[in-house]
């Protein structure tokens, strides 16, 4: 029988005596000694009490009715802080609130210590966290695997205009909403070499010996769903040295050298990688995925033998999703398993493995897709690299069958990129290992089915399939903007919140003056928030009554920042030359980070600076144009900023962003987009209406053309003065006078090769600015587009995005 316990009350009075009690006995402090962050330990002790009960029988359940589980295996969480969130999906936010109040500590302060759980690089790592959310708020049994990096994403800090990086060390003062499950570890085996033996009946059997041991040691957090006693488990793994000293060295009295083998074991899940779309092929880095590969399988067969007596029916019991090809060593890993441990034959191995992965695609990007080197896998994981062979053997096999004569498609296909030193391609491998592959948005599917895997298409028919991502309103709505929230509730009853179509029904508003009214206000508020915010942070001073034109995600060239800071010297000219009275005050706001290594995007931050320099200090143009960049973007950042935004940049080059998700976070709080026809911003272009969008730019297929036919963008400059103003001023030092030539290389690149098209779009982008000024400048017409944005956005909720892998992929209503 379960020993008595104290069933963590929900109301004011109970959840005011767990935090008092938890500041007393787990912080071990007294009410007059607490600082801030005692609070938020105490409060996030007693919030998470609140789901442990949940969290047990969610996962009984699962047992008892014999449903299928889904493992949502992820390199990156970006889960940002857990505090709002966990209170709004419990129903406890206005009830801690007032908690707090009552016992004299004001609940802002207390949420704003809290740090970021910033395990991921941008749209991939969020993607994930949006999900546990979804699977939980819908009711399905899930679990995420990831890793608990002791550093996560880099701190970003301007320093003379100049990205400088710091590390986050996020759990320097502990993470209260974590379970350590010291109990619950894996040996992870690296290195070594593959001994084979003939059994009695001919059968080889395979052993990898002599390797290095690493332990890796679970982490466990709860994920409460939205209004539902759903809870379900993110866990963490973290690398432990197998022995707190190698005691040969010890004895020999080298005190140092026996723990440093402790230390090299432990790098594995220091720091998160910081690069988002290029692909490093570093050792460490191939350890992580392994590592985690490894640690996620074996607790998954561990838990299925819990409760049946073998493998056979796993796939029945299971669904496991690759979060792109970070998780691809999976396969031969599995097939490892199955082999050399189960002793499965092969086919009904493979025919398992089949049946148990799926993955998403999130890039066709060549650089950003993932391949090893042959030499590193061989001396990493002798015994997969020879699984991979073998996988690749059959894979060609039927190719040849396929295709007799055509050696070319062989080598297209294999899974071994022979052209330039030999490299395993995770994507093929993930391809060939799953039952479904998905894309994230519909062209980024079509644009996967017809090119980059297109011969994988017609040898696996259906097998690719799209799921366009999305947010979760949770988050994106009811933490990021309750004003709006509180508005849309009073107008639409609750049930939103878990149904986001049913934001369409504010449609019939859009016209209402007296809703209008209400709606520009909370925009308005959202405004003025902001600018407090960053005056009280950063001294900068922002005026709310200019538009807010916003371009937030990380830096990347393909994502096109500098289209934008283009048009903001065009802007700055026109301003300066007495030909923009007809435009709109404006203030652009900036934020992202570039990759530590990426010197052209980190030229583009120090661009936008010098830019900014200029500008915001020219008497001339004041008050009607001014440049910001807020360093370090986050999620609490992300938090603060898309409600007050005004305008979405969403300018990437078509074709090359596959979804994005900061351009649904902006649309569903009010933002109008500016975009190109690219990812998901057709479908958001489609869904809230042609008229309610600024879209420009060539299309991917005039895109594709131009690469095809040959595009000289120096020819653009002579044929437009204005652009050939702009590129001069850039590249005679007019934004660095100090160093005239700093940013020549931006022009160079732009006017001899323009790999992201810019120039070609450059022209379309102004005039597409220019279409902005113009309906802003009419408020009523302005609210109208903003009111149909958030009225037609419900389709972006990740609720439906889970529907639709569970329906399609998961099939886990079968
Ligand atoms: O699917 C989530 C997110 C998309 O919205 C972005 O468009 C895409 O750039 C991002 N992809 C990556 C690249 N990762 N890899 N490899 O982060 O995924």
């Amino acid at each position: 029988p379960p020993l008595p316990h104290d069933r963590p009350g929900l109301d004011k009075v109970s959840l005011q005596r767990s935090i008092s009690n938890h500041l007393l006995f787990t912080v071990g402090k007294t009410r007059d000694k607490a600082s801030r962050h005692d609070w938020f330990v105490a409060v996030a002790h007693a919030v998470r009490d609140c789901m442990v009960e949940n969290w047990i029988q969610t996962q009984e359940q699962l047992h008892k009715h014999e449903g299928k589980r889904v493992y949502y295996l992820s390199l990156e969480f970006l889960l940002g802080r857990m505090l709002v969130n966990s209170l709004y999906n419990l129903g406890l936010l206005d009830t801690c609130r007032e908690c707090l109040t009552d016992l004299g500590v004001d609940f802002e302060s207390i949420r704003a210590v809290e740090e970021d759980a910033g395990l991921g690089n941008g749209g991939l790592g969020r993607l994930a966290a949006c999900f546990m959310d979804s699977l939980a708020t819908l009711n399905y049994s899930a679990c995420g695997y990831g890793i608990r990096y002791e550093y996560g994403m880099f701190h970003q800090d301007i320093e003379n205009g100049e990205q400088i990086e710091r590390p986050d060390s996020w759990l320097r003062f502990g993470n209260p909403w974590e379970f350590r499950r010291p109990e619950v570890s894996y040996e992870i085996h690296f290195g070594g070499k593959v001994t084979h033996y003939r059994e009695e009946d001919g059968v080889a059997r395979y052993h990898w010996v002599d390797t290095e041991v690493v332990l890796a040691l679970a982490y466990d957090l709860p994920v409460p769903g939205h209004a539902t006693p759903t809870t379900n488990s993110l866990r963490l793994w973290s690398a432990r040295g197998t022995h707190e000293f190698d005691l040969r060295y010890f004895n020999e009295g080298d005190y140092m050298e026996a723990v440093a083998n402790k230390n090299e074991s432990e790098n594995l899940s220091m720091v998160l990688y910081p690069d988002d779309s290029s692909m490093e092929g570093r050792m460490l880095r191939l350890k992580q995925q392994y590592f985690f590969v490894s640690a996620s399988l074996q607790d998954i067969i561990q838990r299925h033998l819990n409760h049946h007596p073998d493998l056979s029916m796993l796939a029945d019991k299971v669904a496991i999703q690759l979060n792109d090809t970070h998780p691809s060593l999976c396969i031969p890993e599995l097939m490892r398993l199955l082999l050399d441990v189960y002793h499965w034959d092969w086919d009904s191995a493979w025919d398992l493995t089949n049946r148990l992965f799926s993955y998403t695609n999130h890039t066709i990007m060549p650089e950003a897709l993932e391949t090893w080197s042959v030499d590193l896998m061989e001396k990493l994981l002798p015994r997969h690299l020879q699984l991979v062979y073998e996988i690749n053997h059959r894979l060609l096999e039927e190719v040849r069958h396929r295709h007799p004569g055509d050696p070319s498609v062989l080598q297209r296909l294999s899974l071994i990129d022979e052209t330039g030193g030999r490299r395993v391609r995770m994507a093929h491998l993930a391809i060939v290992g799953s039952h479904h592959v998905n894309g994230v948005a519909q062209l980024h599917t079509q644009l996967l089915k017809s090119t980059t895997f297109a011969e994988f298409d017609a040898l696996y028919p259906g097998k690719i399939l799209n799921v366009t991502n999305g947010i979760t309103p949770r988050r994106w709505l009811n933490e990021a903007n309750f004003r709006l929230s509180a508005l849309l509730s009073e107008t639409l009853g609750e049930a939103w919140k878990n149904d986001l179509s049913q934001l369409s029904a504010l449609a019939p508003r859009a016209d209402d003056e007296i809703f209008q009214q209400r709606f520009r206000a909370v925009k308005q508020a959202n405004k003025q928030a902001l600018a407090a915010y960053l005056f009280q942070r950063h001294g900068m001073t922002l005026d709310p009554e200019t538009l807010f034109d916003v371009q937030v995600k990380r830096i990347h060239e393909y994502k096109r920042q500098l289209l934008n800071v283009l048009g903001v010297i065009t802007r700055y000219n026109r301003l300066r030359s007495g030909q923009g009275d007809h435009m709109v005050p404006r203030t652009v706001i900036f934020s992202g980070k570039a990759a530590p290594g990426y010197a052209a995007a980190k030229r583009i931050i120090a661009l936008i600076h010098a830019v900014a320099e200029v500008i915001n200090n020219d008497p001339l143009v004041h008050d009607r144009l001014k440049v910001v960049f807020i360093p370090n973007y986050n999620v609490t950042i992300a938090l603060r900023l898309i409600p007050a935004a005004e305008l979405s940049e969403q300018i990437s080059t078509a074709g090359t962003e596959a979804s994005g998700t900061g351009n649904m976070k902006l649309a569903l709080n009010g933002a109008l987009t500016l975009g190109t026809l690219d990812g998901a911003n057709i479908e958001i272009g489609q869904a809230v209406g042609w008229d309610n969008f600024f879209v420009f730019g060539e299309t991917a297929e005039q895109i594709a053309q131009l690469q095809k036919t040959g595009y000289h963008p120096q020819e653009l400059v002579h044929t437009h003065e204005e652009l050939r103003q702009v590129l001069d001023m850039i590249t005679q030092g007019y934004f660095s006078p100090d160093q005239p030539h700093r940013f020549a290389p931006i022009v160079e690149e732009l006017t001899t090769r323009d790999r992201f098209f810019l120039l070609a779009d450059y022209e379309a982008y102004i005039a597409a600015q220019e279409r902005v000024d113009d309906v802003y400048r009419n408020p009523t017409e302005w609210t109208r587009r903003s009111i149909l944005n958030v009225a037609h956005m419900g389709v972006f909720s990740s609720d439906r995005c889970i529907q639709e892998y569970a329906r399609n992929i998961w099939h886990l209503n079968d």
